[in-house]
């Protein structure tokens, strides 16, 4: 046994002892990571495949105690590593991750799940659906309502994917960018949104609204919900977007709902230091440092 070692390959607040002793000691919420670096849709900026080590590289910057909330990050989590996804292949990929997930989720952990490209985003609620019923928060620039862009499962596509799957509700946060035809459809399903100026305005309304929606939610965040000067390195950087600042607020609200699993995708850092590396890491670390 070596004392004083390290795994820069998994989060930097992961358990080190094995997987069997990480289960067996605990008995109440516990979390389980998973990278899924697949990236094949993308039409602007490609490199989601290095958002999971992006993230966890980042995660090394952050420290034990959490100033902003007063909090010493002891949730425990166990970081298992990245699923074997197949460039190219979604279908393959969406089995793969389902087998994972459904493994992970009879463990009775909660997915964190490090993207990776959007639309990762389907196959995992499709398997949290089958189990859970949850209202999805869905972080992001864009509404991904397409019906159709460039094929039928695409980063573009996939919030429409799972609005098919009928959750129980979904509520979108930080939108600036959309098709008309995805306007339309979100106003004719009655799908809620708040744009970021609307959250700039006010974002109390935002906050009391997640406040009272239903429990268990499902926390989805593309980082191109950010700003492009907080987070430039995503698929689809977009200006006027949200600050670390609005997403500390919505954390600390949302922490305090029974969530059944949170993806952060799109990062495409493929530097050390990149700050939206740094502000993907920190959105779990506040989470997790709220959950302890
Ligand atoms: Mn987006």
């Amino acid at each position: 046994m070596f004392l004083y070692l390290e795994d820069s390959s998994k989060f930097a607040f992961s358990r080190r002892e094995s997987f069997k002793e990480f289960l067996s000691s605990q008995d109440g919420e516990a979390f389980g990571m998973l990278g899924i670096p697949f990236d094949s849709t993308a039409t602007y900026m490609p490199g989601a495949r290095f958002g999971p080590s992006a993230i966890r590289e980042a995660s090394y910057n952050f420290e034990g105690y959490n100033l902003t909330f007063n909090r010493e990050l002891k949730a425990p989590i166990f970081d298992l590593g990245d699923v074997s996804v197949v460039a190219g292949d979604f279908k393959e990929t969406s089995k793969r991750i389902i087998d994972t997930l459904t493994r992970l989720l009879s463990h009775d952990l909660k997915p964190l799940i490090l993207g990776g490209e959007h639309t990762i985003t389907y196959p995992i609620l499709k398997t949290i659906q089958s189990r859970d019923n949850p209202t999805i928060i869905h972080f992001d620039a864009h509404m991904d309502m397409r019906d159709h862009y460039n094929g039928k499962f695409t980063h573009a596509t996939v919030m429409r994917r799972v609005y098919e799957l009928e959750p129980q509700d979904i509520i979108m946060i930080g939108v600036r960018s959309a098709s008309r035809e995805e306007i339309e459809f979100v106003k004719e399903h009655e799908i809620e949104y708040y744009t970021s100026q609307m959250i700039q305005e006010n974002i109390e309304e935002v906050t009391s609204k997640l406040r009272s929606i239903k429990d268990p939610v499902y926390v989805t965040v593309d980082m191109d919900v950010l700003d492009p000067s907080h987070a430039p390195m995503v698929g689809n950087p977009t200006p006027c977007g949200l600050t670390p600042f609005h997403m500390e607020k919505f954390i600390e609200t949302i922490s305090r709902k029974d969530i059944m699993g949170v993806d952060i995708v799109e990062v495409t850092s493929p530097v050390k230091g990149d700050q939206t590396g740094l502000n993907a890491a920190k959105i779990l670390h506040d989470l997790l440092s709220l959950k302890s």
